[in-house]
């Protein structure tokens, strides 16, 4: 039974909606103008692509939405060549500023997607490799590059021995160069980086690890296997690069109010307590000798309190107040500091009745 028009129609082209997004994109990248630059080659490769999944994932929902248990048949049967071309109108001027940069729209790019859509889906189902692959030659197969799409170094089942990235890979640019990853080196990254030792290596695999925080370079994974230590390590006597204990020093490499903190490979200063003048650690327990206003007591800079003593804060209507390594005096309650004497603070409602009293007497 045939659907009403008004009603069917959405749903029915929304599949050609997305042809026609594609196109309008792909037309922006002409076969003819991908020799231009390495950046646009890849990036030709990049927007096929991307326009690909969306394409795919749009059919999908398109699918699952409005079709149901599929109506493929009776869509292909009433989709119009006139329908599509009125769209492909309408979306060239909707969909050509989603895309960059303009360009002028090719008839043979159009006629590409329009094929694929009505005659070779089925025999071809993969569109990226059928359209970005095959037709309008913008990528590559993965694995390999360029415009002849050759193998990566390292052979495109797995470029770069699997240690690294094959330059162009999958694009139409590039040089299958291997990019490798940072245990790596070489042209075809069996090699081990500078600080790696070769745990695993045969014709078609190599495998390099870390060595051991203490060695700048090795032989295996143990400090004993370092054939130099790194710097802040020093070889024992059983050929082992060790920590070097910085702190243990004659000079100490930290500043007069700091300590040493010996650690792996390094050392930090960390500053000593208040309290201190001079230290061996941190906290008022480890200080060589005690701040002014300190005292040693019990091997720990202690505060002394000045207020015990008669001979401070000696004005009168003063009072004396403790402070850690020092001590302050401060007027008494109901006292302020004038001119360096501690006067009483005269109240509000006692100036107004000084004020009345004033005004009494006058008049
Ligand atoms: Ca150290």
């Amino acid at each position: 039974m045939r659907r009403p028009l008004s009603s069917g129609l959405a749903p029915l082209l929304l599949p050609s909606l997305y042809l026609v997004l594609l196109g309008t994109c792909l037309l922006l990248l002409p076969p003819s103008a991908l020799g231009a630059s390495e950046q646009r080659l890849r990036q030709a490769c990049a927007t096929c692509r991307g326009i690909i999944e969306r394409f795919d994932q749009g059919l999908a929902d398109t699918a699952k939405k409005n079709f149901g248990g599929g109506n493929t048949a009776w869509e292909e049967k009433t989709l119009s060549k006139y329908e599509t071309s009125f769209l492909f109108l309408f979306f060239l001027i909707n969909v050509s500023s989603w895309c960059f940069p303009p360009s002028p729209i090719s008839k043979e790019h159009e006629e590409h997607i329009e094929k694929w859509w009505f005659k070779l889906k089925k025999k071809h189902p993969d569109l990226f490799k059928w359209l970005c692959i095959e037709t309008i030659e913008v990528c590559c197969p993965a694995g390999t590059y360029g415009t002849d799409c050759l193998a990566c170094r390292g052979g495109s089942e797995r470029p770069c021995h699997g240690n690294g990235l094959c330059e162009g890979d999958g694009t139409r640019g590039g040089d299958g160069a291997c990019r490798c990853n940072r245990e790596y080196s070489g042209e075809f990254c069996l090699d081990c980086s500078y600080g790696y030792y070769s745990s695993l290596r045969n014709d078609t695999h190599s495998v390099c690890t870390a060595c051991h925080n203490a060695c700048k370079t090795c032989t295996g994974a143990s400090n004993t296997e370092c054939e130099e230590c790194k710097e802040g390590w020093i070889e024992n006597n059983e050929e082992a690069c060790v920590d070097m204990d910085e702190c243990a020093e004659e000079v100490s490499p930290c500043k007069d109010d700091q300590y040493c903190l010996n650690t792996d490979g390094s050392f930090s200063c960390k500053a000593c307590d208040d309290s201190c003048v001079g230290c061996t650690g941190e906290g008022p327990d480890k200080c060589k000798s005690c701040m002014s206003g300190y005292t040693m007591e019990d091997e720990k800079c202690t505060d002394v309190n000045e207020c015990n003593s008669a001979e401070v804060c000696t004005r009168e209507n003063e009072d004396c107040i403790n402070t850690s390594g020092s001590y302050k005096c401060v007027c008494s309650e109901n006292f302020e500091n004038k001119d360096g004497t501690c006067v009483q603070i005269v109240k509000a409602g006692e100036w107004l009745f000084a004020f009345k009293t004033i005004l009494r007497q006058k008049y």
